[in-house]
C-alpha cells in the first residue's frame, strides 16, 4: 500500500468523458508532473485545493505536446475514496485518448492496479467494512431494482453494524468465561446467568434469522427460476417468446421441436425471473429428445415455479401432474390456445383447486399479462422484505451457519457442564466467524477472492 495506483474508472469505448484514478501518496506530485493549466506552454501549478475541480491540460511527460483538455480533481487523505490522497483526472473517453494518459501516469511512477484494488485500500484503510466493499460490487452488477435496493442498504453499512453488534456480544460472553479460566485458583466453576445464555440463545437466533433472509432472498439478485413444461405442441416456446416479448425459442407445428432446454432472463417489475423452455415430456424413441426430456425434468426439480401447461382438447390428469411436478414445487396451470376452445378446457381436479390457473393465447398474446401477474405474486408471497432490507450474501450465510453452529455448541456444552475450555473455543470460533463477515478476521484468500471478483479501477 506504501505505492501509487492507477487505472482508468470508466469503460472502454467511446463516451463523453473517461476518467482515470490514482491513489496514493503520489498521486499528487505524479498529476503536477502532467497537468498544466496553461495550454500554450507546459507550466507547472502547486496551488491545488482539496475537492474543488480543475480545467487543464494533460501533457506528454517531455512536456512537448498537449494529450487531451481535462478537468482534474485532487481529493486529500483520508477524505476520499481509498482515504489515501486521489487524484481523478476527467478526460474524453476514446480508446485511444485514455489509453495514453494513461500511460503518461505510469511514466511518472505509478502502477497498474488490479481489480477492485481501489475499494480493497478503502477497506484496509479502514474507511469501511467487508460487507460494504462487497456492496460496491453489487451495486455495479446489480439488474434490478430491488437488487439495486438491497446493495445501496449495505453500502450504508447496516449488516455490518448488526453483525459487529453480534460480534461484540459474544465478546463479552467469551470475557465471562475467561476471567474464571485466567483463575484457576478461583474453584468456583463458570456458571452464567440465565440472562446471559439467554442472550447467546438470542445471538444464536438473530444469526438463524440472517441465514433464513438470505435464503428468502437470494433469488432476488440471481433471479427466480421459472420453468414451462407440458407435453409437446402446447405452445410452451410460443409462451416462451411471448414472455420475452421476443423470438427466442424455435416454434413449429411439429412435436419435439425444442430439445436443449432454452434459458433466458426476464424482468417483472423489477423482479429478476430466469425463464426455462423445455423440451415437451412424452414417450419417444428420438435420441435427442430423450436427452432433452431429461434435461427439463433436472430443470423441473431445481427450478422455483414451474409453469404447468395444457391445451384445449385434453384433460388435467393427476397421474401425470405428480409424475411431472415434485410434491411441494409452486405451479402455475396454464391454458393455452384458448383462441380455439370449443367448450373443451382441461380443467383442475378436486385436489388441486388451490393451484393458481389462467387462461391464454399464446398465438394472440392474450392473458399474458394477467400470467405476469400471477407469477409475481407466486413469487413474493411468503417474503417479508419490508423487516429489513438487509440481506447477507452467500459468504455471509455460510460465515453466519459457521457461527450458529458454535454458538449451538457452545449452548449445548452450557447443559452438559463442558469445561470452560471448550465453551471459550466454541465462542472464540463463533466470533471469529462473524468476523469474517466484516472484515476483522477475514483471511488474505477471502480478500483476494472478493476483490479479485471486481472491476479494473473500482
Ligand atoms: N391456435 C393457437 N396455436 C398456438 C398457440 N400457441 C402456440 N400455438 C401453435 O402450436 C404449435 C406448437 O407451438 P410451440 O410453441 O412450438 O409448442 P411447444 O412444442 O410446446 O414448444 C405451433 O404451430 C404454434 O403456432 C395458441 O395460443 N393458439
Ligand atoms: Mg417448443
Amino acid at each position: 500500500m506504501n505505492d501509487t495506483i492507477t487505472a482508468i474508472a470508466t469503460p472502454f469505448g467511446s463516451g463523453g468523458i473517461g476518467v482515470i484514478r490514482i491513489s496514493g501518496p503520489d498521486a499528487f506530485s505524479i498529476a503536477s508532473k502532467l497537468f498544466s493549466k496553461r495550454k500554450s506552454r507546459f507550466e507547472i501549478s502547486e496551488d491545488f485545493e482539496s475537492h474543488k475541480v480543475y480545467h487543464g491540460y494533460i501533457f506528454d511527460h517531455q512536456a512537448l505536446a498537449v494529450i487531451d483538455e481535462v478537468l482534474l480533481i485532487f481529493m486529500k487523505g483520508p477524505s476520499s475514496y481509498t482515504a489515501e490522497d486521489v487524484i481523478e483526472i476527467q478526460a474524453h473517453s476514446g480508446t485511444y485518448v485514455l489509453r495514453a494518459v494513461l500511460e503518461e501516469v505510469l511514466f511518472c511512477g505509478a502502477r497498474l492496479s488490479e481489480p477492485g484494488e481501489f475499494t480493497k485500500r478503502a477497506f484496509l484503510n479502514q474507511r469501511i467494512d467487508l460487507t460494504q466493499a462487497e456492496a460496491v460490487a453489487d451495486i455495479i452488477a446489480a439488474k434490478s431494482a430491488n437488487a439495486l435496493k438491497f446493495a445501496t442498504s449495505q453500502i450504508l453499512g447496516t449488516l455490518g453494524e448488526k453483525i459487529r453488534e453480534l460480534r461484540e456480544r459474544l465478546i463479552h460472553f467469551l470475557s465471562l468465561i475467561e476471567v474464571n479460566i485466567d483463575f484457576p485458583d478461583d474453584v468456583t466453576p463458570f456458571y452464567p446467568s440465565e440472562n446471559e445464555i439467554l442472550g447467546l440463545a438470542d445471538v444464536l437466533e438473530k444469526c438463524r434469522g440472517f441465514i433464513k433472509q438470505h435464503n428468502d432472498a437470494c433469488f432476488l439478485k440471481e433471479g427466480i427460476r421459472v420453468t414451462i413444461c407440458g407435453s409437446p405442441n402446447v405452445g410452451k416456446s410460443s409462451l416462451m417468446n411471448r414472455l420475452l416479448e421476443k423470438d427466442r425459442s424455435i416454434i413449429t407445428p411439429i412435436p419435439g421441436t425444442t430439445r436443449d432446454p432454452v434459458e433466458e432472463g426476464l424482468n417483472i417489475d423489477g423482479i429478476p425471473f430466469v425463464i426455462t423452455d423445455t423440451a415437451g415430456i412424452h414417450q419417444t424413441d428420438d435420441l435427442v429428445e430423450i436427452i432433452g426430456i431429461e434435461k427439463a425434468k433436472s430443470h423441473i426439480t431445481t427450478s422455483d415455479i414451474i409453469l404447468y401447461m395444457k391445451e384445449p382438447g385434453t384433460v388435467f390428469s393427476e397421474r401425470e401432474f405428480e409424475k411431472i411436478v415434485p410434491q411441494g414445487k409452486k405451479v402455475i396451470f396454464v391454458v393455452n390456445k384458448i383462441d380455439i376452445n370449443e367448450g373443451n378446457l382441461p380443467r383442475l381436479s378436486e385436489k388441486y383447486q388451490h393451484i393458481p390457473a389462467v387462461e391464454i393465447s399464446a398465438l394472440l398474446n392474450q392473458g399474458i399479462r394477467e400470467l405476469k401477474q400471477k407469477i409475481l405474486n407466486i413469487s413474493i408471497a411468503d417474503l417479508d422484505m419490508a423487516k429489513s432490507p438487509v440481506i447477507p450474501n452467500l459468504r455471509h450465510k455460510k460465515a453466519l451457519e459457521q457461527a450458529a453452529d458454535s454458538i449451538e455448541a457452545a449452548l449445548a456444552g452450557l447443559k452438559n457442564g463442558q469445561a470452560e475450555e471448550i465453551l471459550a473455543i466454541d465462542i472464540k470460533s463463533s466470533i471469529d466467524s462473524l468476523g469474517t463477515i466484516t472484515g476483522e478476521t477475514a483471511s488474505i484468500d477471502i480478500l483476494d477472492n472478493i476483490f479479485s471478483n471486481f472491476c479494473i479501477g473500482k
